[in-house]
């Protein structure tokens, strides 16, 4: 054709082209779909050899992925299924309405769920199990801003009353209220997991779908048809957390797992992508990190119309508008659709001449169309060998015409006057007359109404009422304490750090009978900063493939062993994700039936600081198990520098109501806490988790002294007695972790100038912060009885001489109890930005070595004049105190 006319190469062109669709045509009819795959492979595999750059498309048209050939006929009866929406539609927006009319400024979404009803209610009638069906049964994290919707439904199925709804958002009302979003923490029978912190549902449902297959493949839990589907929002993706593990669960086959994204177009403020389309930005997302993804864009009405949309016009402009138009098409009538959608061509003008301007309006996107929904669930309940997302479309506010639909106020609407809730009743046909719809009334139909029959038939018919949250993990047996006792008798004088009692404890767990298989090990690339490579070849990392190379340390002792029923959780780097594990693991419990106890080990500075909304959320979650914060001391850690050198976590884990923060010094002391914890959660069935810090400063550990088993727990035991007779003045010393070793040596200096200390070990400022508190509060609430006293006073008020605590950590730490000892107290920490440095430089520059240990007591001592003036100013200039160094507080 390259030497002919243009008329006569156009004509060519075109017999070119129809021969070779007749010939697809052909192999359509005469051969399963995925022989056209093949062929089209191979050709373009031919242009390639031939250098034909075959243009790479992320995305596929602007419409469904299901055709309607492909589609299955509704199952259920459609007519009942629409009139119990209509009605959880309703009770949803009453229960919101009533509630801000009632108290100003209570809150809650209606517009949410109004877009993202159909997708529910599909799921519930048709596809979520409950959890009758044991091994089966679905794990479900709804979109917290639907929450009302959710409620509303059991209120219809008679798990909630009236007077559960007229408490929504009023959680300490007589007999409770509903919590605002999914909070176990709050709801414990109902709720399994949060996700209204945006991004963290999604992150935790590839963590949890992932963790299910590590279950399976190592017998922990019975192979299943169980699905994890994570409901999100469309604006919700942006947050970096819902998309950046996608390519994981890709990787990992996770055919268990389906999103479900709520693509109304709209988030708080406005569209989500004005000028663009979400919905396709997000496709080729997905479809690029390998996921099946099924888009729902178009409800029944428009097959119809593609069906005759022979030359891809209408494709083309469904493909063209961009979503702030698509919202403006929400709220104009079907003159303006008509106008600005279809009169861009006359011939697709000519496609819809037959319909009138409310037909035009009545043509419903896809997520609010029953059909298109199920079917789209059935395509992802039935897809292997990998995660599906399904895009639905849907409008922001459905059903709420003038009081928000589609407008850039709905997120925010939660108040409806009589007009409003007369069009929304009519729009819905909702049964209550027109003298009581201004009180927006609850509306629970007859238990023996078709609506109400008909749901419960289906709930029973898939396990049961959703969402439920049942612990049913069996009996807990304790690990034998010869897993501990090696830990009490101390090190003989071998310098080890207490990463590596760690280490070696957890190796200890692991082979115990009773716990062995229930410890999870997770690790983010840095098993071998923590020491823990024997771990590798002992229990194996898992693999949901086993290993597929031979390692190239193969010969050696400890070579990387990945096997399908490895134990550790060996996530790479990312600390979000391995939280996301360890709250999967931590949870199983409940979620499972299965206790297993997670140990996640990372670099204290990217623990709390960095997933700590993972780590409210694990407390909101009632997650048990226990945070390991390695390489953790702002002077402990040399070298490393600012980034890295923690000396805040124990501060932010103070924050968090269910953890028990530990800062412990010696290997008897990490046991004991350990062994107590795993008792406290897994045979008290307390609902706590356990951060410890661990160091790399390597040191001798002396045996377990007697009597301190308590004191442990409690935060605070004296470790060693000081010289009380002969000496010019007396005081304590606190230390915990590795600064325990400075306040001993600072105990021996002190000696030299008269002073007799005693040192307290205080493995946790905050359980004694807490403790204190608990006993200050209930004097103040008994003002007529006899004051408790609080551990921490127990401990120190009658013991001679002032009080001097030093941690590798903030100074507020043992700030906290300084004002619960009617003592002067002083206080050693490690405020400001680290350095990069070696050890002993940090501790001075960050003044809790020995050295400044010895100087701050003295300097208490000489304020209350318990000791002279020479004494301290020749001690002073023998321990080289440079008075006028600059503070690393502020530098
Ligand atoms: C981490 C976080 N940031 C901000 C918010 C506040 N917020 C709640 S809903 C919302 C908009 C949600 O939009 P989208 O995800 O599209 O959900 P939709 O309500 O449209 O379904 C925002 C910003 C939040 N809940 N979490
Ligand atoms: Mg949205």
């Amino acid at each position: 054709m390259k030497n002919l006319a243009p008329a006569e190469a156009a004509a060519l062109e075109a017999v070119e082209t129809r021969e070779w669709l007749e010939s697809l045509d052909y192999v359509l009819q005469q051969s399963d779909k995925s022989r056209t795959v093949k062929l089209l492979e191979a050709l373009t595999a031919r242009a390639r050899v031939a250098g034909v750059r075959v243009p790479y498309a992320a995305t596929t048209p602007y419409i469904n992925t299901i055709s309607e050939t492909e589609q299955v006929p509704y199952p259920g009866d459609r007519e009942i299924e629409r009139r119990m929406k209509s009605l959880v539609r309703w009770n949803a927006l009453a229960m919101v309405v009533r509630g801000n009319r009632e108290s100003d400024g209570i809150g809650g979404h209606i517009s949410t769920y109004a877009s993202a009803a159909t997708l529910y209610e599909v799921g519930f009638n048709h596809f979520f199990r409950g959890k009758d069906a044991g091994a089966d049964a679905d794990v479900i994290f709804f979109q917290g801003h639907a929450s009302p919707g959710i409620y509303a439904r059991a209120f219809i199925e008679g798990r909630l009353s009236e007077q559960d709804l007229v408490n929504f958002r009023h959680e300490l009302r007589q007999g409770g209220g509903l919590s605002s979003y999914p909070h176990p923490w709050l709801m414990p029978d109902f709720w399994e997991f949060p996700t209204v912190s945006m991004g963290l549902g999604p992150l935790m449902a590839i963590y949890q779908a992932r963790f299910i297959k590590y279950l399976e493949n190592r017998g922990l839990k019975a192979a299943s048809e169980q699905k994890v589907w994570a409901f999100l929002g469309d604006g919700e993706t942006d947050e970096p957390e819902a998309l950046g593990s996608i390519s994981l669960a890709a990787r990992e086959k996770l055919d268990n797992l389906i999103f479900v994204i709520n693509c109304n177009l709209q988030r708080l403020d406005g569209p989500v992508r004005g000028n663009g389309q979400i919905i396709q930005e997000l496709e080729a997302v997905f479809r690029g990190a390998g996921w099946n993804v099924i888009k729902t864009l178009w409800g029944s009405e428009w097959d119809e119309l593609l069906e005759r949309d022979h030359e891809g016009l209408l494709i083309k402009r469904m493909g063209e508008v961009v979503d702030g138009e698509y919202q403006r098409y929400v709220v104009e009538d079907g003159a303006y659709l008509r106008k600005h959608f279809w009169g861009t061509d006359p011939r697709l003008l000519e496609m819809v001449r037959h319909l009138s301007d409310d037909d035009l309006k009545k043509l419903r996107v896809g997520g609010h169309d029953p059909v298109k929904v199920f079917n789209a669930y059935r395509a992802a309940v039935t897809h292997q060998g990998g995660p599906t997302v399904i895009l639905a479309r849907t409008i922001k506010g459905y059903g709420l015409g003038e009081a928000g639909e589609g407008k850039n106020v709905t997120h925010q609407q939660k108040k409806m006057n009589e007009r409003d809730l007369i069009h929304f009743r009519d729009r819905f046909g909702i049964p209550i007359s027109d003298d009581r719809i201004a009180d927006a009334p609850f509306y629970r139909p007859d238990v023996n109404s078709a609506e109400v029959k008909y749901t419960a038939e289906r709930r029973a018919a898939l396990g049961g009422a959703v969402p439920r949250r049942v612990v049913a993990a069996p009996a807990f047996e304790m690990p034998s304490h010869e897993a501990f006792d090696e830990f009490e008798k101390g090190t003989d004088g071998r310098k080890v750090s207490t990463t590596s009692v760690f280490v070696k404890l957890l190796a200890k767990l692991l082979k115990d009978k009773n716990v062995g298989k229930l410890v999870v090990p997770i690790v983010p690339d840095e098993a071998r900063t923590f020491g823990m490579e024997s771990l590798f070849r002992d229990v194996g990392i898992y693999s949901s493939i086993g290993q597929l190379y031979e390692p190239v340390d193969r010969t050696t002792l400890l070579y990387y062993k990945e096997a399908k029923d490895g134990q550790i959780l060996e996530e790479g780097i990312t600390e979000a994700g391995s939280i996301s594990s360890w709250i999967a693991a931590g949870t199983a419990y409940a979620t499972h039936g299965v206790n297993t106890i997670p140990f996640f080990i990372y670099y204290s500075m990217f623990g709390f600081q960095r997933v700590g909304d993972f780590i409210w959320a694990a407390a909101d979650s009632r997650c048990r198990g226990f945070l390991l914060g390695g390489t953790a001391g702002r002077t402990t850690l040399p070298g490393e520098g600012l980034q890295h050198q923690d000396g805040n976590s124990h501060t932010i884990a103070l924050s968090v109501p269910t953890c028990r923060a530990y800062d412990p010094a010696f290997a008897f002391e990490l046991a004991t806490i350990v062994e107590d914890g795993i008792r406290r959660m897994y045979v008290d069935d307390e609902a706590a988790f356990y951060y410890l810090t661990v160091m790399n400063e390597q040191y001798d550990h002396p045996a377990m002294p007697d009597g301190v088993r308590d004191g442990i727990i409690k935060g605070l035991y004296r470790f060693k007695t000081g010289a009380a007779a002969g000496v010019r003045a007396r005081a304590q010393l606190i230390g915990s972790g590795a600064i325990l070793n400075e306040v001993l040596a600072a105990q021996a200096l002190l000696e030299k100038y008269g002073v007799g200390a005693d040192v307290w070990s205080a493995t946790s400022y905050n359980e004694l912060y807490r403790d204190a508190n608990r006993v200050e509060r209930w004097n103040l609430m008994h003002p007529a009885e006899l004051p408790r006293t609080s551990y921490v006073a127990e401990c120190l008020s009658n013991t001679p001489g002032v009080v001097v605590a030093a941690s590798d950590y903030l100074k507020s730490q043992p700030g906290m109890i300084a004002r619960f000892v009617n003592k002067p107290f002083v206080t050693l920490g490690t405020d400001g930005f680290g350095r990069s440095e070696d050890r002993a430089t940090l501790r001075n520059f960050f003044e809790v070595d020995a050295r400044h240990i010895a100087a701050a007591t003295l300097s208490s001592l000489l304020r209350e004049q318990a000791i002279d003036g020479h004494t301290v100013a020749t001690a002073f200039k023998e321990l080289e105190i440079d008075s006028e160094k600059i503070d690393p507080a502020v530098s």
